[in-house]
């Protein structure tokens, strides 16, 4: 690697002059009824967590602990999840989680996209004195070493750096693809294209971005700025700024999880719909999972609310509560049910002669009685009565329930009590 004004500069500085700006305000409608109430952030995954957990730890491990999240729309839970499980900073150390609401600071608008929630708080990266800003979507479920992306930045002498990740062709046209030189620069970029460009080193594959981005500050103030004149402009990094900059700036790939192969790959997952999501989940249960939420040297750090373990116990008929290839929280209780390949969120009832197959149950659902219940998600505290068959009879779960391309029924309380069933 070639000398630069960052060769004599240790990690560890490097890391301390960087802020982290989490994107936590977008509406998040393709998982459907589980962002009614909640922005997708604060969704429940995991069994205990929320997903904005995971880019919250990775700051943290990565020994960022100087964080923005943006919230706008419905940030309620948002907020009080961050007021109860974040604020264990240390302002005597400069640590801080500051919730940062849509405040129209720069006019009558709010946040119009990605790019303006950047924009509107210009002036509070510029007070940090930060050298450069960690840009994050609040909306992934994955373990990332941030600090490697900064030494890779710093490395390349960047201006700007993108994360990106080797993703199959087809899922690829929901994401920004890129294009990266043989030294590493980013040659090109299209914003969900319908056909998108394949990797040179794996042609059923294209480079995606995570939607990480880090930016030196001066560029960042600048290139923002500088937007506004663009005719049609968006306010969206993908769309508008990073495109813009690739012939300006020194824009740089960084490929996540590549640890030098080209081949390999990290695990990342954009949670974005019902599909992805129940998914995620679902890998969480395999024997050997490719996210590891049980590293003790990287913590997933959560609201941790105070419950005993999980129980299981036999029903009035001596029929055993039991799971199997499963995960469960505490406070959850299993009477004389049978539970497969399923994931109980903390809080979870199930009572007898019940059976839950490859489903997700989040916080304090319950299931009654003598009820089947296959690939459902069963939204935070969603009753279901004695005897309800749900994931059996697929037209009359279309008719009650909110049902993914792939076939996973969603359950919320609103459903079983409207017209629809
Ligand atoms: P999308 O996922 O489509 O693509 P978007 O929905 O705009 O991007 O959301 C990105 C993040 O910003 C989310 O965490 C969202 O909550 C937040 N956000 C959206 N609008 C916001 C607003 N007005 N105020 C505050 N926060 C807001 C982006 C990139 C792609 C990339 C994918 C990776 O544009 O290039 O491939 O992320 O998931
Ligand atoms: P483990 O399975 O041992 O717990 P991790 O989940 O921590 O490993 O990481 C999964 C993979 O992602 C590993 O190959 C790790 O090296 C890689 N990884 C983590 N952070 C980064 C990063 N910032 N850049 C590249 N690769 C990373």
């Amino acid at each position: 690697m070639s000398e630069n004004r960052y060769s004599h500069v240790s990690s560890n500085r490097l890391i301390r002059g960087t802020t982290a700006m989490i994107l936590a305000g977008g509406k998040g409608t393709r998982l459907r009824e589980l962002t009614n109430r909640v922005a997708k952030p604060a969704v429940s995954f995991g069994g205990k967590y929320r997903i904005i957990d995971f880019t919250l730890s990775n700051c943290v491990n990565s020994g960022i602990r100087r964080i923005g999240v943006l919230t706008q729309y419905m940030a309620h839970d948002l907020i009080m999840h961050l007021l109860s499980g974040w604020q264990f900073f240390n302002s005597a150390l400069d640590e801080q989680v500051s919730i940062i609401p849509a405040q129209q600071r720069t006019g009558e608008e709010w946040y119009r996209g990605t790019a303006d929630a950047i924009y509107q708080n210009l002036d509070l990266i510029d007070s940090e004195r930060f050298d450069r800003v960690l840009i994050l979507g609040g909306d992934h479920v994955y373990k990332m070493d941030y600090s490697r992306m900064v030494n890779f930045h710093a490395e390349n002498d960047a201006e700007v750096t993108v994360a990106c990740i080797r993703t199959p062709l087809d899922k690829a046209t929901s994401f920004g693809v890129m294009g990266l030189s043989k030294d590493g620069r980013v040659e090109s970029f299209d914003e969900k294209p319908s056909d998108p460009k394949c990797d040179p080193y794996s042609p059923d594959h294209a480079l995606v971005s995570m939607g990480i981005y880090i930016f030196n500050t001066d560029v960042l103030d600048a290139e923002l700025r500088a937007a506004l004149l663009q005719p049609g402009y968006a306010h969206d990094f993908g769309h508008n700024i990073i495109p813009s900059l690739l012939d300006k700036r020194r824009v740089f790939g960084y490929v996540f999880g590549a640890n030098g192969h080209p081949g390999n790959n990290g695990y990342w997952r954009d949670v974005g719909d019902l599909d992805a999501y129940y998914e995620a989940s679902m890998d969480l249960l395999a024997p050997e999972p490719e996210l590891n939420m049980y590293d003790a040297q990287w913590p997933i750090i959560t609201d941790q609310k105070q419950r005993p373990g999980a129980k299981f116990v036999f029903d009035d008929d001596d029929r055993r509560g039991y799971a199997v290839d499963s995960m469960l929280s505490a406070g959850v209780i299993v009477s004389g049910a049978y539970i497969k390949h399923s994931l109980l969120s903390f809080d979870v009832r199930v009572e007898e002669h019940s059976n839950v197959h490859d489903c997700v149950l989040l916080p304090g659902a319950q299931v009654g009685k003598n009820c089947q219940l296959h690939k459902v998600i069963l939204a935070e505290n969603c009753v279901i009565p004695d005897g309800m068959q749900i994931g059996i009879n697929p037209e009359d779960d279309k008719a009650r329930f909110t049902v993914s391309d792939n076939g996973v029924v969603l359950v919320t309380n609103e459903m079983l009590t409207s017209e629809r069933t």
